[in-house]
């Protein structure tokens, strides 16, 4: 294939290294991409964690097209369109409960600057403006943007970019191999890291946090789940003092964990819940942010004539978005894809823990369909185990994803019990390659 790579700066990629030997796809079918000379290439990693229905879904490409030729675009600013309504009532069928008011973004990244601009404005109705402190997690990540970047708590992401914004804290992260190593589902100790939460509060005072947010799994770090009693713990502490807390289910939504949400699955709600990925299958951008009736309702006083929230983007609602996930949840509903992953949770997490005891292998984690396996890194280089297990699984015809030293395996919703195991079987024989 003659393509000139040099224009495109490609986003979270060693440029030079890629463009050396790129891996390029260019054709993708359900559970399979292809490469431009024609090599299939079985999907581990639902795209980016985000194409839950499987690839070229007919009903959705044929929603997409038919609505790009009736209303290719619709103003969201003091302007509506049936789709975004339709979609938005909708949603509310598949959230966690009182979670039925929802604001339209194009992304994660956006999801979750929206969260955080309502957080502060909410308080600001509410007269406690004196309510702006954010705080993330350690390995949190919360997309990009500058509110993302800075609750956010991976350091590579965060050192290049400044001194981030002010008034913001971290909790500790739950990662402790020492106790929780080859956990299948949630590890049996670390609620007591909750516990974090009061001596933020001892130390700024609650009546200056605005609100904490965290995945309830967390995925980009290496899938990392919630000790058990965790997230109750951090519920009740933000209950009892005012703190909102925000889930960032960007990953985690639309059935990742075998429901529809991580907030349904583990039984914990938010005030606030932020997705993107699987609400469009990943054919269109689109992002959601879901709010307690509550807290909207909040904004909704003064006159009626003025904006409520000074917030939105072009595209929020963007028609297109709109029609895709409309279709990707009839989808879902028809083959009750938000809750496959609880059927198929033992087969993956079989699959997956038959590679403890390969060499290297330090732990290895999983629930719904999301697993991770970490390795030891290689003294001097870290990540660079990982990378190569990639590398491997490519090579052989498998999309994984490397983060730092693990492996992730999020493969779409429809995935097969023989394709889980094809999966194992491959990383197997990528493992035992490593040097
Ligand atoms: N929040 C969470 C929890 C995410 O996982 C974002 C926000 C940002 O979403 P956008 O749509 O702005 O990218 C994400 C994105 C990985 C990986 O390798 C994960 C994401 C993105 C890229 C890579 O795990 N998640």
């Amino acid at each position: 294939m003659d393509l000139n790579l040099d224009a495109l700066w490609m986003p979270f990629t060693a440029n030079r290294d890629f463009k050396q030997a790129p891996r390029l796809v260019s054709r993708a079918e359900g559970m399979h991409y292809w490469t431009p000379d024609g090599r299939r290439i079985l999907d581990g990693t639902a795209g980016l964690w985000c194409v839950n229905a499987g690839h070229a879904r007919p009903r959705i490409v044929a929603a997409i097209a038919r609505q790009a030729a009736e209303m290719d675009f619709a103003p969201p600013f003091q302007m509506g369109h049936p789709l975004a309504f339709e979609l938005a009532h909708r949603l509310q069928r598949y959230t966690p409960a009182g979670l039925n008011r929802v604001f339209f973004t194009n992304s994660g990244s956006e999801s979750v600057d929206t969260a955080l601009k309502i957080a502060l404005a909410y308080h600001r109705v509410r007269g406690e403006s004196h309510r702006t402190r954010l705080i993330g997690r350690e390995r949190g990540y919360h997309g990009v943007n500058f509110g993302g970047t800075a609750v956010g708590g991976i350091g590579t992401n965060r050192k290049a970019f400044g001194s981030s914004l002010s008034g913001i804290d971290h909790l500790r992260h739950t990662h402790d191999l020492t106790r929780n190593a080859f956990t299948r589902g949630q590890p049996a100790h670390g609620a007591e890291l909750a516990d974090d939460l009061e001596r933020l509060v001892a130390l700024h005072d609650a009546s200056t946090i605005a609100a904490v947010i965290v995945e309830p799994m967390a995925g980009s770090t290496g899938a990392l789940m919630p000790p058990k009693g965790y997230l109750e713990r951090l519920r009740e502490i933000c209950t009892q003092h005012g703190i909102l807390l925000i889930f960032d289910e960007v990953i985690t939504g639309f059935g990742r964990l075998g429901a529809p949400f991580a907030a349904q699955h583990y039984g914990v709600t938010p005030d606030i819940l932020t997705t993107a990925k699987g609400l469009t299958n990943g054919c269109v951008p689109m992002g959601a942010v879901f709010v307690q009736q509550g807290i909207h309702d909040a904004f909704m006083q003064g006159p009626p004539t003025a904006i409520e929230l000074p917030h939105g983007y072009t595209y929020s609602g963007h028609p297109l978005a709109c029609a895709a996930a409309l279709a990707t949840l009839d989808t879902f509903d028809d083959e009750g894809l938000l809750t496959r992953g609880a059927q198929l949770q033992t087969s993956l997490e079989n699959a997956l823990h038959s590679l403890r005891g390969l060499p290297h292998v330090i732990d290895i984690r999983n629930t719904g369909l999301v697993g991770a396996i970490e390795f030891e890194p290689r003294p001097g280089a870290p990540g660079r185990r990982a990378f190569e297990v990639f590398q491997s699984c490519w090579d052989a015809g498998l999309l994984v994803r490397a983060t730092g030293d693990n492996i992730a395996i999020s493969p779409p919703l429809i995935v097969s019990e023989s394709q889980i195991d094809q999966i194992a079987a491959t990383l197997r024989e990528a493992i035992i390659a490593l040097a």
